[in-house]
């Protein structure tokens, strides 16, 4: 078949996962003159094999909170394509999750996870569980009774999954713990795990620091230094907060931070004091960016998102199409020149059509937020070896990958302009391999 063919037939056969059909619609188009050029890729059916996921787990996950009430979720663990390593992704607890939204994320994972270099697929897995408010022991007995379905399906080298939108490093141990306890053994299935237990330095802050080193990449090719430059961020979970503080770190002022309630906003630029109260905010009392805005008085946008205030770099980095065409216009109308994504697919096509015709310079999550997957990728390389590297040389590894990641979409989506389209760039780069792996690799 077509590529146009293949998009025209999921959607056909998927019509109830919007999600899904955009992250796959995005990659074929731009992928179809590539994908042309190799006639032995359409006789193999090779785009439809690489949109479809492997296999999809999907679960009843019951467990009793703190109040002696059984509760039901969904779980799902979606393995998408291993042809160049085990499945690798990460887990997302929030009450939004369904099928659509991990297909799209296991599907985007696996070109961001080819980029990296490093020899990962691609997968994604969560729950409809929604963490807000409850107790330490609820997550906890949340993630065993998560991990009681999925162990047999995992392992170091089978699939390995990580953190995500409410699941960082307390999550992960409690997961891991139990999955140890399960498979009887302990070879570091999970990344993002503690210090203490296999996890790596810098893993935590890799996805905001990679996306900086990305950011830096993007602006040395038009000679643009960051010192000073105003970014607005949104997100004030893992992801945010790490950019911030490698932005602050830098000489940038950011000017917004948010949740899924409201935005602040900080003309001047967010302090570093400032930010170790949102640290402290957001992983120990778990409480609300709101409460930021009334202890240090700024101005704060309720329900609102960050992108109506004049900035020089946008960096969204809380969830999927939480800027759309009109959030685009505004940017643009207030001079953005850089829009890097810290979050998986942020930017609604509409959104990506505007930034692509006003040639700023604009990554795409899978480009951009690859940083972290990296990192993790550098933790079950440190696992093997049973062995830990220094802070100092998985940072430097780090932004290697980052520039590589760079070069790569400079290499495939250079413009006859000059211009890099690095949408189109992340995508051709990311399919040609994992394309040529499963070309070598037969009809299996
Ligand atoms: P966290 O759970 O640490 O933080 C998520 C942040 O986004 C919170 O501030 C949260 O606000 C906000 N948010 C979540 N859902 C929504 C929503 N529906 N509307 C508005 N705001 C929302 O997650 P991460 O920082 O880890 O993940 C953020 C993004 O980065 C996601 O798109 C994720 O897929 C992506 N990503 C993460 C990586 C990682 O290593 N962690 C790697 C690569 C990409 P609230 O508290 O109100 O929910
Ligand atoms: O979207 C992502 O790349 C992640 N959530 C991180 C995945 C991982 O395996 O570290």
């Amino acid at each position: 078949m077509k590529a146009s063919e293949v998009l025209n037939d999921l959607k056909r056969r998927f019509p109830n996962e919007p999600e899904y059909l955009q992250a796959v619609e995005e990659v074929i188009t731009t992928i179809e003159d590539e994908y042309n050029k190799h006639p032995e890729f359409e006789r193999y059916n090779l785009i439809e094999r690489l949109c479809l996921p492997d296999r999809i787990f999907s679960f009843r996950i019951s467990w009793v909170d703190d109040k002696g009430k059984v509760q039901n979720n969904m779980g799902y663990r979606i393995q998408h394509n291993n042809a160049i390593g085990p499945y690798k992704g990460g887990i997302r607890f929030h009450a939004s999750v369904n099928q659509s939204i991990l297909k799209f994320l296991a599907f985007e994972q696996t070109f961001k996870n080819s980029l990296t270099t490093l020899p990962m697929g691609g997968g994604k897995g969560g729950s409809d569980f929604n963490p807000k408010g409850k107790s330490d022991m609820e997550v906890m007995r949340f993630c065993q009774a998560y991990v009681a379905e999925l162990w047999r399906h995992i392992g170091a080298d089978t699939d390995v999954p990580a953190g995500d939108i409410g699941v960082g490093g307390r999550e992960v141990g409690y997961m891991y713990g139990y999955y140890k306890k399960m498979a009887r053994e302990n070879t570091g299935t999970f990344t993002g795990k503690g210090l203490e237990f296999g996890g790596s330095l810098v893993r935590p802050e890799a996805t905001g620091y990679g996306n900086v080193y990305f950011l830096l990449n993007m602006l040395a090719t038009r000679g643009i230094d960051i010192k000073g430059k105003k970014v607005a961020i949104s997100g004030s979970g893992n992801v945010a907060t790490y950019t911030a503080k490698k932005l602050l770190s830098l000489g940038a002022k950011v000017v917004t931070m948010s949740d899924s309630n409201g935005t602040i906003y900080v003309p001047e630029g967010i302090s570093e004091e400032q930010l170790d109260y949102i640290f402290k905010l957001k992983n120990i009392y778990r409480g609300r960016i709101k409460e930021f805005a009334e202890e240090y008085d700024c101005e704060y946008f309720d329900g609102e998102r960050p992108w109506k205030v004049k900035c020089d770099i946008a960096m969204p980095s809380a969830t999927q199409n939480e800027l759309d065409g009109d959030d685009a216009k505004m940017l643009l109308e207030n001079g953005v020149i850089a829009v890097s994504e810290g979050a998986n697919m942020p930017s609604t096509p509409d959104a990506v059509r505007q930034f692509l015709e006003a040639k700023i310079l604009y990554a795409p999550g899978k480009a951009a937020n690859a940083g972290g997957v990296s990192v993790s990728g550098l933790e079950m390389s440190q696992n093997s070896q049973k062995f830990s590297w220094s802070a100092e040389d998985v940072d430097a590894k780090l932004q290697s990958i980052m520039k590589n990641i760079h070069e790569q979409c400079v290499k495939y989506g250079a413009e006859a302009d000059g211009t890099v389209n690095y949408v189109k760039g992340a995508n051709v780069a990311g399919f040609m391999k994992v394309a040529k792996a499963m070309m070598a690799q037969g009809i299996i």
